[in-house]
């Protein structure tokens, strides 16, 4: 094709009015909300890059499946059509519909986890974590060194460093490993796919101990396109194969359905073992909902349907990495420290690197997302001390992760590429007045996942 230019794959016949906000009226709402932005309501934002999760835009054959989901209670057409498209996309023979993600978590880790097991993965996002450490069970995250480095430009930084897989399975004993993970693309660590061949690799290690593989599967096909653009041998292979290819070394996944099967609400638990999924299944019946629609409408499901089609054409999927790669080289410009090279559902600044003046314990990442949403009114979401911090109970001190992230996540099919430009001025302007930045101090904070509910004050 002549023309370079990627665009957006898609004509806009429904919109939603954006309201305006002014600078002094943001800095009374950050203040009444405590400096948590989720606290903020959504129509006092400009531009929502908070999370890619449940903010796609449907299409209209998605809108049209809507109008034909069938709401009987068992067995609906709906769920038919929900379960064959699971399967030919995953080859997972067992399909169990859940109303997101972390219930399909909470299932499957009710059932495989418990005192002394330990649950590895690349790295385990934190509703995953959460629901193994709910269990009593200890998660594990083993993603390879260049992963941690925000500067590494190896190509897929969600791997898993399969050598200290091995190492700590036979430190605890395969018995007390009762499950593997791997998240695709790996949010946690900056939105970095996982390689074809690593995927294999770790499907050697666990097969050698017979422990099971799982892929925490919500952004699988931007995992699948990065393959097709980065991996060796797979340029000419669809996203279509080279998903199904991804699956075929795993014995089941947990998938939110409201990042790549492009829908507002959903998800699923998909697996080969019959005997584990009977047993998910009664579980279900007791929390979520019969196996035939597992807390959603027959319409959700139509809808995951339509949208497990749809993600995975290549037009879409170009626009979609391209979006990310744009902002990167517009950032990279202007010499912003961000995550590099891009992941494909966001952008994630580097906090340690833009606010250096900020220590981890006064949460730079959160300093400068209420610093982007004060300046023009963009959301975004803070992924280090306050997400994955703790207090040491011994020392009373603050334990950071590795990384102290500030993500701008990006609603699919939702923003223009005007839309974007005007957040990366937003991101330059803040950059430019970063030593201005002040740290925060948190005045409130619950028992778990405390980013939802914490509140903050300036130091
Ligand atoms: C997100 F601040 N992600 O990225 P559910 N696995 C993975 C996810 O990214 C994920 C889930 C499982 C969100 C939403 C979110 O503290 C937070 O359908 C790799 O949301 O249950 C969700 O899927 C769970 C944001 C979740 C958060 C929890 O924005």
């Amino acid at each position: 094709m002549r023309v370079k230019t990627i665009i957006e794959p898609f004509r806009i016949k429904m919109v939603e009015p954006i309201r305006m906000t002014t600078e002094q009226e943001r800095r009374g709402l950050l203040e009444e909300a405590g400096y948590n932005l989720f606290l903020i309501a959504a129509e006092n934002v400009i531009i929502d890059l908070l999370t890619d999760s449940g903010t796609a835009a449907m299409s209209d054959a998605q809108w049209a499946g809507m109008m034909r989901g069938d709401e009987s209670y068992a067995g609906a057409r709906s769920f038919y059509r929900f379960q064959e498209k699971v399967r030919e996309v995953t080859g997972f023979a067992q399909v169990i519909p859940t109303h997101q993600g972390r219930a399909a978590e909470r299932i499957l880790f009710g059932l495989l986890g418990g005192p002394g097991r330990v649950i590895p993965s690349n790295t385990h996002f934190d509703t995953t974590r959460a629901n193994i450490e709910a269990q009593c069970a200890e998660a594990a995250d083993l993603v390879i060194p260049e992963g941690l480095d925000p500067a590494s430009l190896h190509p897929f930084k969600g791997n898993m460093d399969v050598e200290r897989l091995e190492e700590l399975i036979l430190r605890v004993g395969p018995a007390n490993v009762p499950v593997c993970m791997l998240t695709v693309t790996n949010n946690s660590g900056g939105g970095q796919p996982v390689s074809m061949e690593n995927i294999r690799r770790t499907r050697e290690v666990v097969n050698r101990h017979g422990i099971p593989l799982f892929l925490d599967a919500c952004r699988f096909a931007e995992n699948a396109y990065f393959i097709k653009r980065r991996e060796p041998g797979y340029s000419q292979h669809t996203c279509t194969q080279i998903a199904r290819e991804m699956f075929s070394y795993a014995d089941g996944c947990t998938m939110s359905a409201k990042k790549d099967a492009l829908v507002n609400i959903g998800g699923f638990l998909a697996m080969n073992d019959e005997e584990l999924a009977r047993k998910a299944r009664n579980v279900l019946i007791v929390t979520e909902g019969f196996p035939t629609y597992g807390g959603l409408a027959g319409r959700d499901l139509e809808a995951i349907a339509q949208g497990l089609e749809e993600v995975l054409h290549e037009d879409y999927l170009a626009y979609r990495i391209r979006t990310a790669e744009y902002m990167g080289e517009k950032l990279e410009e202007a010499g912003v420290p961000f995550v590099k090279p891009p992941g494909g559902h966001a952008i994630y600044l580097d906090a340690r690197a833009f606010a250096p003046h900020i220590p981890p314990q006064e949460f730079p990442g959160q300093a400068i997302a209420c610093a982007l949403y004060l300046l023009g009114g963009v959301r975004a979401c803070e992924i280090g001390s306050v997400m994955f911090g703790r207090t040491d109970p011994q020392t009373g001190r603050h334990v950071a992760p590795p990384l102290e992230l500030v993500r701008l996540a990006f609603p699919r099919r939702v923003y223009t590429q005007s839309h974007f430009d005007y957040v990366i001025e937003v991101i330059r302007d803040v950059y430019d007045r970063r030593e201005s930045l002040r740290g925060m101090r948190i005045t409130y904070e619950p028992q778990a996942l405390r980013h939802f509910t914490a509140r903050y004050e300036l130091r």
